[in-house]
């Protein structure tokens, strides 16, 4: 056996800070986002794999999809992290672009935040594009904000406020 931590609530060390951390009001992983072509197929592969169930389905016209939530620990009261699978409903759909350009995987992250519209206010002042002026409509009631992935190391970003707040 090796000495080394085994998670990550052992390292009780952080490394000193460079400067002051500014605040987002970001406190969680609300979910990660998959694009799939087959959204039965998707959701078949993570409950007979790994026992995940959906909590969550709906249709998003605005953002072209229909979408699945599946939830991997915590309850349903906003403190809970999922995947999100995603089919685009549409062609031109932001889902149906990546689908074609890199097939099936990772599409977006989103983190969760109490106050979606003051959490992307304070994102953009650091110079990170916020693509939608005001928030949308997102799964379940949320309200969500995207932000550019060119200006987040290649992670298309999403800020979440879920209904429960
Ligand atoms: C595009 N790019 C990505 C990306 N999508 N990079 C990382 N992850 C992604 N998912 C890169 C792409 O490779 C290009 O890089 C560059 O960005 C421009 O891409 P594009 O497709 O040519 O340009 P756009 O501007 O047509 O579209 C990209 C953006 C668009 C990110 C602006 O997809 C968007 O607005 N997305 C936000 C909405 C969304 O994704 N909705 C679906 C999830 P190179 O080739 O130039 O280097 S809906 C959802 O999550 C809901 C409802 C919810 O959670 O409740
Ligand atoms: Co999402």
């Amino acid at each position: 056996m090796s000495d080394a931590p085994h998670s990550a609530s052992e390292f009780t060390d952080p490394p000193p800070s460079p400067g002051p951390v500014p605040f987002s009001g970001l406190t969680r992983l609300d979910h990660v986002g998959i694009a799939c072509h087959d959204l039965d197929a998707s959701i078949a592969f993570y409950r007979s794999t790994y026992g995940f169930e959906v909590a969550h389905e709906e249709v998003n016209e605005e953002q072209g999809v229909r979408e699945a939530m599946l939830r991997i620990n915590g309850t349903d009261d906003g403190g809970a992290t999922y995947l999100q699978l995603l089919e685009p409903v549409r062609e031109d759909s932001p889902v149906a672009k990546f689908l074609a350009r890199n097939g099936e995987g990772v599409h977006h992250l989103a983190f969760g935040t109490a106050d979606v519209a003051r959490s992307a206010a304070g994102v953009g002042e650091h110079g990170v594009r916020v693509l939608d002026a005001e928030p949308r409509a997102g799964t379940a009631g949320s309200r969500i904000v995207f932000l550019h992935p060119k200006d987040c190391g290649g992670v298309l970003t999403e800020l979440v406020q879920s209904a429960h707040q």
